[in-house]
């Protein structure tokens, strides 16, 4: 009875050393490079828990280094993580820095998306990286989803501004807004519509109404701005203090009963309505004069 309990422990430990073995575990495993971004349909309407989509990363040679399929909640900018494991020295199932590593995403529908991350910090231990995919299918290679072309086609065929003769081309701005066709797509507005496209719809200086974190008094409170935001897209603010010379800077706000810092806002593809009005409050600023700029991610 003895020796079979022996033998027993013997084959279990034996089998527990393969195991290690066929996982390659490296010693020199370090801290996981992480892929973070939005991924969004061809619209650019964000995915949310409801619509199924696969990630995976792979390395230079195909083999496959994590997945997920799970998308976050959608009212932040991301809504994807992928963990990939880093080693100091090649192994199966790790990536080392400077790695050229593949992104692949579908969904249910046949979209699909895949792109390379081939710089020199592409692995980096303990690194993080943003990268935003946008699915689609692209037959003509025109960077456009083939349905929705053939949608805003039929749309500017059905409007006022349809032109015999004339070719339909999605990056002319017909409706005459200063924002193109296609881009009127991506932020939900219409664009054969001049009175609707994403724009910054009331700004105060002084907003009595803003969280006490944005300024210390009720007359020195931050300032606001107002704009008519789309269910399943995300929006950041930027800021700059010259429009000649000056650089565009992404800021952080609040939101009305929240003192919380925040980057950007996607307002829920469950929220029903075209529009829904957002005012973000912004910090106090010094500055004799700034301006500020909705931005669709
Ligand atoms: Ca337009
Ligand atoms: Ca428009």
């Amino acid at each position: 009875m003895t020796t079979r309990t022996f033998h027993i422990n013997l084959i279990t430990y034996s089998f527990l050393l393969l195991t290690s073995a066929a996982l390659g575990a490296p010693s020199a495993a370090v801290t996981p490079y992480t892929i973070i971004g939005r991924v969004t349909d061809g619209r650019h309407a964000g995915f949310d828990a409801n619509r199924v989509c696969e990630l995976a990363v792979y390395d230079a040679s195909g083999k496959l280094l994590g997945e997920t399929r799970t998308i976050h909640r959608d009212d932040t900018r991301d809504n994807y993580a992928l963990k990939v494991p880093v080693a100091t020295q090649t192994a199966r199932g790790y990536a080392v820095q400077a790695d050229a590593l593949t992104i692949a995403a579908k969904d249910d529908t046949g979209k699909v998306w895949q792109g390379v991350i081939p710089d020199a910090l592409c692995g980096e231990a303990g690194g993080l990286r943003r990268v935003d995919i946008v699915l689609g299918v692209d037959a003509n290679g025109d960077n456009i989803d083939d349905s929705l072309y053939n949608e805003l086609f039929a749309q500017w065929e059905a409007s006022d501004y349809w032109e015999y003769g004339a070719s339909f081309d999605p990056n002319a701005d017909y409706d005459g807004d200063g924002v193109s066709t296609i881009d009127e797509a991506y932020a939900g507005t219409n664009p054969f519509d001049p009175a609707d496209t994403l724009r910054i719809t009331a700004f105060s200086l002084a907003d009595a109404s803003a969280p006490a974190t944005r300024g210390s008094s009720s007359v020195n409170r931050g300032s606001s701005l107002s704009f008519t935001a789309i269910p399943g897209r995300a929006y950041t603010v930027q800021t700059t203090t010259n429009l000649v010379s000056g650089t565009w800077a992404t800021t952080t706000f609040a939101l009305p009963n929240s003192d919380a810092e925040q980057d950007a806002i996607s307002v829920p593809t469950s929220r029903t309505g075209a529009a829904v009005p957002v005012t973000v409050y912004l910090l106090p600023t010094d500055d004799t004069s700034r301006f500020f700029r909705v931005r669709l991610e």
